[in-house]
């Protein structure tokens, strides 16, 4: 029997493509000249998408392939796969979830601790040689026993507050509702209030059409001047423009990004600011997790093409 066609929308692991090849007839978008003309040449032979979370797969690319029935996520997050479009074909979307959510909380405590504490600025004072020309470097504001807003506390979310805990830090969150599993942390629905409330507000909440710019001005504006925003989550739950402005003009103390809007390219402002710490969207960038992130991409595909229950099925 010939081996599916799968679409592949952007680079995986070497280690993962090995394996892919072996089962599937791997066609790969981002090597196309011409990405239209290439969807049209394999349109029909074309059973399953494999994306990365980013990436997800358009209503316009799904709406191409008629004869697609999986769309495999290498990735927690499926805010890119266009949801209905599938739902509309009997389509089914996986994703990855789990098994990259201790490495997602890792980086994003580390990048509330690199910034607050000025740890790349403090590099480039030894580095340039400024701790032997000037002296000390520049105080900086202390992170433990603060107060920390956690925006959505689902598994990446509860993992981030458990590492909090560890700082001696106060922990609200906010959600749709109170959980029972947090019965030591403050619940406050708004985001607002839980912006006022905060020192550190972490977003870590899923994304959707429901939850985009929901750390809106006002939420930004209510963390303040002494606030660190911390994303985790994707670009589209904050309002970037207004994350902007308020950290030009210092109604925001700072922020630590790991997602962007037009990722992987940024709005110049950004670059000319030193109260914000940019991170190429690697917060689940390990080693042993992208390689349990590929398996579960192919356990999933593997199920489907089987016949068998997917592992983590999305819809
Ligand atoms: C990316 C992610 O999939 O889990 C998610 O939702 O966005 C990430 O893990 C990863 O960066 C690979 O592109």
């Amino acid at each position: 029997m010939s081996k599916p066609n799968i679409l592949l929308i952007g680079p995986y692991p070497e280690w993962d493509l090995v394996e892919l090849e072996a089962q599937y007839n791997v066609l790969k978008l981002y090597e196309a000249e011409d990405r239209d003309a290439f969807v049209r040449d394999h349109a029909a032979n074309i059973r399953a998408i494999a994306t990365r979370g980013e990436l997800g797969a358009s209503a316009e690319l799904i709406g191409n392939l008629p004869n697609l029935e999986v769309v495999s996520v290498y990735g927690v997050g499926y805010d890119a796969v266009n949801l209905d479009a599938c739902r509309a074909r009997g389509i089914r979307v996986t994703n990855t979830p789990d098994v990259l959510t201790n490495d997602v909380a890792d980086l994003g405590v580390a990048m509330m601790l690199v910034q607050s504490r000025g740890m790349i600025g403090a590099e480039t004072w030894v580095r340039d040689g400024s701790w032997a020309a000037k002296g000390l470097y520049p105080l900086k504001r202390k992170v433990w026993g603060g107060r920390a807003g956690v925006l959505g506390l689902g598994r990446i979310g509860f993992e981030v507050a458990k590492r909090l805990k560890g700082f001696d830090m106060d922990i609200a969150y906010s959600g749709v509702s109170a959980k029972d599993y947090a019965k030591d942390m403050t619940f406050i629905a708004d985001p607002v209030e839980l912006a006022r409330h905060a020192d550190f507000l972490f977003v870590t909440l899923a994304a959707s059409a429901a939850t985009r710019h929901i750390v809106s001005k006002n939420v930004i504006e209510a963390l303040g001047p002494e606030g660190m925003l911390i994303n985790i989550s994707r670009a589209s739950n904050i309002d970037e423009e207004a994350l902007l402005d308020a950290l030009e003009s210092g109604a925001l103390g700072s922020a630590a990004l790991d997602v962007f809007e037009a990722e992987p390219k940024l709005n110049p402002r950004f670059l000319k600011l030193d109260n914000v710490l940019v991170q190429p969207h690697h917060a689940s960038g390990t080693i042993e997790t992208r390689k349990a992130m590929g398996k579960l991409v192919r356990d999933n595909l593997a199920a489907h093409f089987a016949g068998a229950a997917l592992p983590t099925p999305v819809i």
